[in-house]
């Protein structure tokens, strides 16, 4: 229940930052029917969705070619659908490129109340009425200030007047030069509570964020339900043609948030206090339905709550199996450590009575080394004892390997597909039968017994055996530990 509440004020808190962040921005919803973008720009007859177009206009999966780069052609691709919303903004992306130094004639950008195919006006209908914005490639007032972009306005009764350029009609404009970039060239045309703006990205950057305002003009008052058109026209000059390529027509419409905007971002103090209140509310109203709902289903909600409260039938086996495999692997180190303990007591045994074999006092120079009579020890029976205590050895460490290959098994067991308990239960008896043989090996040897030496340091059968006697108690007592804790852990398989 915490954790839920720490989501929930988590939840609160970040849509609190993000309308504050976004008080002042109008939300933007994408219009597909009054949009186009390739891949896939058209269907299989050729046609664009939502769009018509014509004239010279070539339209392929990519981009439209408006105007191929040949004399004297005229294209458009017009929306088929008007536009309702009251604000929006468009987002063309084009290519003009020709082979001239210059091209021409240009393209346009429409937002009118008709459809304006085939006309003077980069291949758009004068007269229009709405926005037409113009990608003027030629110059044909001769004033040296195209390529141009510009702006106009048209209430249906203006002319625009091509051989100067719209100069003195434009609502605004700018001098960018937009053919034959090496990115597409875009341009944004946004309209937000009458206020018109016109951006342009140059395309010399592939950075979708690299606008530049080039017109911004206040006031301004569009006609609704216009359609949305692009047109193009190349001349009569021969040496100044250009493609006209569109590749894509983004429309999205906006809608003005529905508080008043805030300084800096920050939400004011009604605001706050609206959004705890409406907080506190919810919070209750959660509350309540839960409760509710506790009520109509009190199986569900003791089911909920015993989830909470006792870990479920899998943890609880999860948790047995790894602390019973724990536990085995507890007790195999405390019998390796022993083994390794005796096999360290064997070795120093062993060496001690080899030094006192090789002690001066026993040898004369260039002769065997021979024991005195008065130690009661010849050195056959040192040498018997030594091998006796070499068999010892080698079965310690007999031992020792079997108890690796126990945790080698048991490991294996413990991986991933180990967990047959049929195959565990062999594995054990066969350990067990082997410690068994091994007992009964040990047992059955003749007791040799021990010389008597001088000090009384020997170890004796007797010793060693009781030291094999509690390894083995161990083993058999870590064996019916294992078999216990597989039968336990069987339960679970
Ligand atoms: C000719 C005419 C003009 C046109 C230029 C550039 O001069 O067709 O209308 O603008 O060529 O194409
Ligand atoms: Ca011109
Ligand atoms: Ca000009």
């Amino acid at each position: 229940m915490a954790v839920g509440m720490d989501v929930v004020l988590a939840g609160c808190t970040l849509i609190f930052a993000v309308y504050s962040v976004t008080a002042e921005l109008p939300r933007k919803k994408f219009e597909y029917k009054l949009s186009l973008k390739g891949p896939h720009l058209i269907q299989s007859d050729g046609s664009i969705p939502f769009w018509t177009h014509g004239g010279n206009a070539i339209a392929s999966d990519q981009s439209i070619r408006v105007t191929p780069s040949l004399r004297s052609q005229k294209g458009w691709v017009w929306s088929k659908n008007t536009n309702p919303h009251e604000h929006w903004e468009v987002e063309a992306t084009f290519r003009i490129s020709g082979r001239g130094r210059v091209g021409a004639d240009g393209l346009a950008i429409w937002y009118t109340t008709q459809q304006g195919m085939d006309g003077p006006v980069f291949g758009g209908k004068d007269q229009w009425n709405g926005l037409g914005v113009f990608f003027d490639s030629f110059d044909n007032d001769g004033q040296h200030n195209n390529p141009y972009v510009m702006v106009m306005l048209n209430d249906g009764t203006k002319q625009y007047d091509h051989n100067s350029d719209g100069q003195h009609q434009q609502l605004g404009g700018c001098l960018r030069d937009f053919r034959n970039k090496p990115f597409p060239v875009k341009a944004k045309i946004e309209y937000y509570k009458n206020a018109l703006t016109l951006s342009i990205h140059n395309g010399m950057t592939n950075n979708k964020d690299d606008y530049e305002i080039c017109v911004r003009a206040e006031n301004v008052n569009l006609p609704r339900n216009g359609y949305f058109g692009v047109s193009a026209a190349t001349g009569g000059l021969a040496g100044a043609v250009d493609d006209h390529d569109l590749v894509s027509f983004i429309t999205h419409s906006m809608t003005v948030p529905v508080t008043g905007a805030q300084p800096e971002g920050k939400v004011s103090p009604e605001d706050k206090k609206k959004f705890e209140t409406e907080f506190d509310e919810y919070w209750e109203k959660l509350q309540k339905a839960q409760e509710e709902y506790k009520q109509q289903h009190p199986d569900k909600a003791r089911e909920m709550e015993e989830s909470q409260a006792y870990e479920g039938a899998y943890e609880r086996e999860l948790r047995m199996i790894f602390e019973g495999q724990n536990g085995i692997h507890r007790v195999m180190n405390e019998l390796h450590r022993k083994v390794d303990e005796l096999i360290g007591r064997q070795a120093s045994i062993e060496s001690q009575l080899s030094a006192r074999v090789g002690t001066p006092q026993y040898q004369q120079q260039g002769q065997p080394a021979q024991l005195p009579a008065s130690d009661g020890m010849r050195r056959h029976e040192v040498d018997s004892l030594l091998n006796s205590q070499r068999d010892v050895s080698n079965m310690i460490n007999d031992v020792k390997f079997l108890v690796s290959d126990i945790q080698k098994r048991s490991a294996q067991a413990q991986g991933p597909g180990g967990g047959d308990p049929f195959a565990s239960q062999q594995l054990l008896h066969q350990i067990r039968d082997n410690m068994n043989e091994l007992k009964t090996d040990l047992l059955s040897r003749p007791n040799q017994g021990c010389p008597p030496v001088q000090g009384g340091s020997c170890l004796t059968p007797a010793y060693f055996f009781i030291f094999m006697g509690a390894q083995l108690a161990m083993m058999i007592g870590y064996i019916v530990y294992r078999n216990s804790k597989e039968a336990a852990a069987k339960k679970f398989y």
